[in-house]
């Protein structure tokens, strides 16, 4: 992967670490479980259509530390999403596409 997003900071904070990635068209990035699970990864629909935030989405939760996701990005934007169980804790991230 070009960029590694770990789901749950060292500290037990419910963010994803970190919660900015820049990578390059075509590019990949790796979401790891650490702590805190279980965990997933929803693209907003915001500034992308539906179809593409569906498949750039890992909606099956993971309860494993060690446990990852790959999604990877053809199209330059800015991408925005966050784990349903934590979003109301703040739990959100975002993966630019230069
Ligand atoms: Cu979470």
């Amino acid at each position: 992967a070009n960029a590694t997003v770990k789901m749950g900071s060292d500290s037990g904070a419910l963010v994803f670490e970190p919660s900015t990635v820049t990578i390059k068209a075509g590019e990949e990035v790796k979401w790891v479980n650490n702590k805190l699970s279980p965990h997933n990864i929803v693209f907003a629909a915001d500034g992308v259509d539906a179809d593409t935030a569906a498949k750039l989405s890992h909606k099956g939760l993971a309860f494993a530390a060690g446990e990852s996701f790959t999604s990877t990005f053809t199209e330059p934007g800015t991408y925005t999403y966050y784990c349903e169980p934590h979003r109301g804790a703040g739990m959100v991230g975002k993966v630019v596409v230069d």
